[in-house]
C-alpha cells in the first residue's frame, strides 16, 4: 500500500497532476474538491452547505471532508494506495488521516508540496475561471481569499508532515509535462524506499 498527500495552494496543479499520477503508478485519486462539487452538482444537503462556503473561498468543515473521505478508502478495500488530492488542508484533517489509516493499518508514506508563486496561482485560477464556470474561479477578490486561507490555515500542514520526515517539495512552475516528469521521477523513488522500507 502506497499513500501519497498531493499537496499544493490553489491552482498548484494538484488536480491536474493527482489525475497523471494515479494512472501512471495505479493509484485511486481522492480529490476533495471534486467530492464537494459533486455534492453541488446532485443537489444533495451536504452540497448545499457546502456550497456557499465554497463559492466565498473559505474551508468546509473538517467533520465534514473527513467524513468524505473515511467512506472514500472503504469503498477500494483492495487498492494499491490513494493519492489524496487536496486533502488535509488543516492540522486537524492531517491529524485525523493518521488515525484513519491506522485503523486501516496503512499510513501517509509522502507529503509531495507543489511550490508555485502567487502571481502565478492567481494567473492560472482565473484564466480557469474563463471556461470553468467555477464560482471560487471567476472574482480576483474571492481567489485572493483562498490563496489568503491556504496561507493561514492550510500551510501549517507543512509543518506537520517536515516533522515526520515526509515533506517533499517540488517545483510547479513549467509546462504540465515537465511537472508531471519531476513528480514521476519523486514518486518513483519513494515507492522504491516504501517497497525496500
Ligand atoms: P480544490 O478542488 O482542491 O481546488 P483548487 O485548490 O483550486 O485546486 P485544483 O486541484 O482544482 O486546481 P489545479 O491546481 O489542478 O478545492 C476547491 C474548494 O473546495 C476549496 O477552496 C475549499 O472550499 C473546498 N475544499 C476542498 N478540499 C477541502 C478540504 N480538505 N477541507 C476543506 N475544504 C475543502 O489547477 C488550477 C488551474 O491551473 C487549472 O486550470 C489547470 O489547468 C492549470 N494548471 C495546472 N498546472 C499548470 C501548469 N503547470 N501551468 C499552467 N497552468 C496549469
Amino acid at each position: 500500500m502506497f499513500n501519497i498527500v498531493l499537496f499544493g495552494a490553489p491552482g498548484a496543479g494538484k488536480g491536474t497532476q493527482a489525475l497523471l499520477l494515479a494512472e501512471k503508478f495505479d493509484l485511486i485519486h481522492l480529490s476533495t474538491g471534486d467530492m464537494l462539487r459533486n455534492e453541488i452538482a446532485s443537489g444533495s444537503r451536504l452540497g448545499q452547505q457546502a456550497q456557499n462556503i465554497i463559492s466565498k473561498g473559505e474551508l468546509v468543515s473538517d467533520e465534514l471532508v473527513i467524513n468524505m473521505i473515511r467512506e472514500r478508502i472503504e469503498r477500494h478495500p483492495d487498492a494499491k494506495g490513494f493519492i489524496f488530492d487536496g486533502f488535509p488542508r488543516t492540522q486537524a484533517q492531517a491529524r485525523e488521516l493518521d488515525r484513519l489509516l491506522q485503523e486501516k493499518d496503512m499510513k501517509v508514506a509522502a507529503m509531495v508540496a507543489l511550490e508555485v508563486d502567487p502571481a502565478e496561482l492567481t494567473c492560472r485560477l482565473m484564466k480557469r475561471g474563463e471556461s470553468s464556470g467555477r464560482p471560487d474561479d471567476n472574482s480576483i477578490e474571492i481567489i485572493g481569499n483562498r490563496i489568503e486561507v491556504y496561507n493561514r490555515k492550510t500551510t501549517p500542514v507543512i509543518e506537520y508532515y517536515r516533522a515526520q520526515e515526509k515533506y517533499h517539495p517540488v517545483d510547479g512552475l513549467g509546462h504540465i509535462k515537465d511537472v508531471s516528469q519531476r513528480l514521476n521521477k519523486l514518486t518513483e523513488s519513494l515507492l522504491s524506499q516504501s517497497v525496500a522500507g
